[in-house]
């Protein structure tokens, strides 16, 4: 597909550097029941070797320490669930209607192309901007950003424990 420009969507890195018309996709999170202030961008850019992608969510909830088996809210777990259905459903749990992570290579939990870094809460504030390899900003069209309640450990199967879905965003193109 071409753009206005008539150049091909995708980077060329080479010369002239002008060419490159980087694909980018987005999501606007949208809180469910247990944090209806919140709201929040993420933006899937396409960069040399991979995609960068750029967070910014305002209305997290407030930080909470782990109390007995009672998991801590905040830092959150935030990944790309596999459906792109952002219904809330069940008003207890959530964004059920996501699905699971996106694993389109059958890994174990903690090596999902849909594994982020947790978002740290500044007095609701989160921003964060890091680079993965694992997407193309097109490859995840379609697919949901979900932010959960507690932090994800990495390491239970297949979701890492996160808890309840705070917020879901469908991811749409944007060029
Ligand atoms: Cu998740």
């Amino acid at each position: 597909m071409t753009n206005y420009y008539g150049v091909q969507h995708g980077c060329y890195y080479g010369y002239p550097p002008y060419r490159c018309v980087p694909s980018i996709s987005f999501a606007q999170l949208e809180g469910g029941p247990l944090a209806p202030g919140l709201k929040g961008l993420v933006i899937f850019r396409e960069v040399p070797n991979g995609t960068e992608v750029y967070v910014e969510v305002n209305g997290l909830p407030q930080f909470k320490p782990a109390e007995g088996n009672q998991a801590p809210i905040g830092p959150h777990g935030f990944h790309l669930h596999e459906k792109g259905n952002c219904e809330v459903g069940d008003e207890t749990e959530p964004f059920k209607a996501a699905g699971g992570h996106w694993n389109p290579t059958n890994q174990p939990h903690g090596n999902h192309a849909g594994d982020f870094p947790v978002l740290f809460s500044n007095n609701g504030y989160a921003r964060m901007t890091f680079f993965t390899n694992k997407f193309s900003p097109q490859d995840v069209v379609g697919k949901a950003v979900i932010i959960h309640q507690s932090p994800d450990d990495y390491r239970s199967q297949p979701s890492g424990d996160a808890g309840k879905r705070l917020a879901c965003g469908l991811i749409a193109k944007y060029q």
